[in-house]
């Protein structure tokens, strides 16, 4: 976008004296910052509205990914970037007194996600606006994110992420687009068999529409959150009762104050069953509502809109269209059952049991009665249907209700037309294992879409100086279409460029190394080998065997104090979930590690390690360029894709990785030469779980290297780290280790020590480098996107 710069002045600054009635000289950074948002969403906000025109009088077909979290980072940056006004607005802050640089740093971080699967839907947010794909998001805007984490004693204490409390300047609040979602109540049906729902409780829904900007300002979408408030109307106001009127409105603003509500309670999963049916619920009403007005026939419905279900946390989109059709547009069940069907896809993020919701049938009973009717109208058809091609078992695997229970990924491979995992082989174990019997029954719809990740973030705007080499090597075509970045396989002999790949890496080393001594105050050699792990806290992601590694290498060097050792510089980042108990002991046990390994002069210049407190998307732009070496050391089988991988091969780090989720792509990609693999396989870890011949205590037992770390949870060789370690002594000898980690000790000791190995030469170093980044381009979210586009959802775009 062309600007003029004067105007853009005068524009700033009339925006600040109406924000805070004072002049440019008198305000802060963070108001700044405020401020200048405004002035770009008012310049961006024409292109936004000819968009939405452009769709709605074109007819054109849109997605809405629904989704719990969108974890989209800092905007600022991201929007100057892409709508290129970067270097304008850098120069009018300049005029006025202040750095990009400072405005960049005040800008809180959106609390709208938390892992993975929040930043994939972030990353697919800003390739269907790039790739011209008309793409909304819907979700919640939660008054706070999930939990700012701090550290006390080693332990993670959970602060409230009061991420708006200097309110959100890119957002704008649509009251006149308000739903009413109901909770409660009983339904009856009427002498026509029409269900009437009556006595429920009645929760406004208020939307908050942010732009979702593609490059050359091509395309502009809408991120709309809903909010759950008390409004009133006119004519209730005479009747209520104000002493209870606070009271109501706290009751009512908890459904969308946090993020994943701590569910280890009733209370927490009731609460959290709200907020999904929430959001939903006031997503679909708009939508039907948009497409009502193209006045079309409702059977045109799935060809105007794609719902598309992002994990099964928005899986009641199912019932909640049904519901309207059948109860608000008058379909029969056949109908309405097709136009779902063919409305809805899928994705799949995670094969671990726990995390496949399943609902205590009373709870929706109680709290959605209609909803959980038909629910029940649904499991009786499928049972119907298949019961009699299904043996008990396939039966009882697959149905929507069993036990007391409903059981949301059964609903949403049924009642979808496209269930999709995330990798190759997520895609296959979900096919052959976790879903074999609806995979039987609906082989067609079973697809797999590998994850990717945005160029723009997580190169172009995170890794400036890297993106420059690569422009000045192979020009700048990768940054429209990343699979060009192939051209730099032919410098990965070119010393020239390996000198350069090298002097990069090290620029980006010393900025990390300042910051982390400026805002951390720890001392990082930038010299050392930065060997990463950055991702939710689990115990199947084995930060644990990351941080056992580390005290063997502790350990070794007491015993051995001239062994010489490439130094490494450890570094995690991560958030457990409230309620984790042995998550949150991994936490205290990297952080009693690094409190001894820091302050102990006897390994002084060959191990440190630190534990970044309150890690989140800012921090990994930061890290990732920085980053030598990406620990991907999940159980095999256990991570569904993983997306950090991409990023830092993106960033020219090498791999340690076990051959789980898109590792195994990755190494496709580069060859065996250029990543590190280690540790058991799918198959290995699959004959373990059925043959349940795995024994923890042996290896324990039989290997003194093992013994003496395990030993060291629990013999007072960590002090700092007291009764702590016990509980983890335990989830390897008593209740066998279930992730393997004592399986899979030695061959990550070893691989992690040929990869120090391998950077003592550092032209090789660079070479594997090099062919990292060249081959990172099909692992774009774009190309992710366009598959999306063309074999789910159907949608056309610029591409
Ligand atoms: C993550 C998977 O763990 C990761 O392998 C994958 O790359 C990512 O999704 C995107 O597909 N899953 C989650 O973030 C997840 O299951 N979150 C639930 C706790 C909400």
């Amino acid at each position: 976008m062309q600007i003029d710069k004067e105007q853009f002045k005068k524009d700033l600054a009339e925006q600040i004296q109406k924000d805070y009635s004072q002049s440019i000289d008198t305000v802060s950074t963070g108001e700044i910052y405020q401020s200048l948002a405004k002035t770009i969403r008012y310049y961006i906000s024409g292109d936004w509205i000819k968009c939405k025109d452009k769709v709605r009088d074109n007819l054109e077909k849109q997605v809405y990914y629904f989704s719990m979290e969108f974890m989209i980072g800092r905007l600022l940056k991201e929007t100057l970037l892409k709508t290129g006004m970067l270097e304008d607005v850098t120069d009018v802050l300049k005029d006025f007194g202040f750095k990009l640089e400072d405005i960049l740093e005040s800008e809180r971080e959106p609390g709208l996600g938390n892992g993975g699967l929040g930043r994939l839907a972030a990353c697919f947010m800003d390739s269907c606006a790039c790739l011209g794909i008309p793409g909304n998001g819907n979700g919640i805007r939660y008054n706070y994110g999930m939990f700012e984490q701090r550290f006390s004693d080693g332990n993670q204490v959970e602060w409230p992420d009061d991420w708006l409390r200097n309110k959100n300047p890119w957002e704008i609040r649509k009251e006149n687009r308000k739903e009413v979602v109901k909770f409660g109540g009983t339904v009856r049906m009427d002498a026509n068999l029409k269900p009437i729902h009556e006595g429920y409780e009645i929760i406004h829904a208020v939307p908050y529409d942010m732009p979702i900007i593609g490059n050359d300002d091509k395309t502009i979408n809408t991120l709309r959150l809903w909010s759950a408030e008390l409004i009133l109307e006119d004519s209730e106001l005479n009747s209520v009762e104000y002493s209870k009127l606070e009271a109501k409105k706290i009751e009512i603003q908890k459904i969308t104050n946090v993020l994943y509500p701590d569910d280890s309670t009733d209370e927490g999963k009731l609460l959290r069953l709200k907020q999904e049916y929430f959001f939903v619920s006031a997503g679909l009403q708009s939508i039907m509502k948009d497409f009502k007005k193209l006045k079309l026939s409702i059977s045109e419905f799935p060809n105007k809109v794609a719902v598309h279900i992002n994990d099964t946390h928005p899986a009641l989109c199912i019932p909640e269209l049904i519901r309207i059709l059948l109860d608000e547009e008058h379909l029969e069940w056949e109908e309405a059952i097709e136009i779902t069907r063919a409305t809805m896809s899928y994705t799949n993020h995670t094969i671990m049991q726990e995390a496949l919701e399943k609902w205590p049938a009373h709870f929706l009973k109680n709290l959605l009665p209609r909803i959980y009717m038909i629910l029940e109208e649904l499991d009786r058809r499928f049972n119907d249907k298949y019961s009699s091609s299904l043996t008990e078992e396939q039966l009882r695997n697959t149905s929507i209700i069993r036990d007391g229970y409903v059981r949301m990924a059964n609903l949403s491979v049924i009642m979808s037309h496209s269930t999709n995992g995330v990798a190759k082989l997520h895609t296959d174990l979900l096919k052959t294992e976790v879903m074999k019997d609806l995979n039987f029954l609906f082989p067609d719809r079973f697809n797999n879409k590998t994850n990717g990740i945005s160029y723009r973030r997580w190169i172009e705007s995170c890794n400036p100086t890297l993106s420059s080499l690569i422009d000045e090597t192979i020009g700048k075509e990768w940054r429209k279409n990343p699979l060009e970045l192939a051209k730099l396989n032919d410098y990965k002999d070119d010393s020239t460029m390996l000198d350069k790949i090298e002097r990069v890496k090290n620029i980006n080393k010393e900025n990390f190394s300042d910051y982390m001594k400026q805002r951390y105050d720890f001392d990082i050699d930038p010299k050392s080998i930065y060997d990463v792990q950055i991702k939710r806290f689990h115990e199947y992601k084995r930060q644990f065997l990351n941080a056992l590694h580390i005290l063997y290498l502790y350990h070794k060097i007491l015993r051995e104090p001239d062994y010489k050792m490439q130094p490494v510089t450890f570094i995690f980042g991560g958030k457990a979930a409230s309620s984790y108990y042995r998550a949150k002991k991994v936490i205290k046990f990297i952080n009693s590690l690094a409190y001894h390994i820091n302050t102990d002069p006897r390994v002084k210049g060959r191990i440190k390690i630190y534990l970044i407190p309150n890690y989140n998307v800012s921090l990994a732009e930061r890290i990732i360029p920085a980053t030598n070496i990406s620990e991907q050391i999940s159980t095999a089988t256990k991570e569904a894709s993983g997306t950090s991988n991409m990023k830092f091969m993106l960033n020219g780090a090498i791999t340690l990785a076990t051959l789980d989720g898109a590792n195994i792509e990755i190494k496709d990609q580069v060859g065996d030469d250029n990543i590190m693999i280690f540790g058991l396989n799918k198959e290995e870890v699959l004959d373990y779980q059925s043959n349940h011949n795995y024994n923890a205590s042996d290896i324990y037992q039989n290997d003194q290297d093992i013994k003496m770390v395990v030993d060291s949870l629990v013999n007072g060789f960590l002090p700092k780290l007291g009764y702590d370690g016990i509980d983890l002594y335990d989830s390897l000898l008593k209740e066998n280790d279930r992730y393997y980690v004592l399986k899979d000790f030695h061959s990550y000791k070893e691989a992690s020590a040929k990869l120090r190995c391998m950077y003592k030469d550092r032209k090789k170093w660079n070479k594997m480098s090099i062919i990292n980044t060249a081959n990172a381009g099909i692992f774009s979210s774009d190309e992710t996107i366009k598959r999306y586009a063309k074999e789910i959802w159907n949608v056309n775009g610029d591409f």
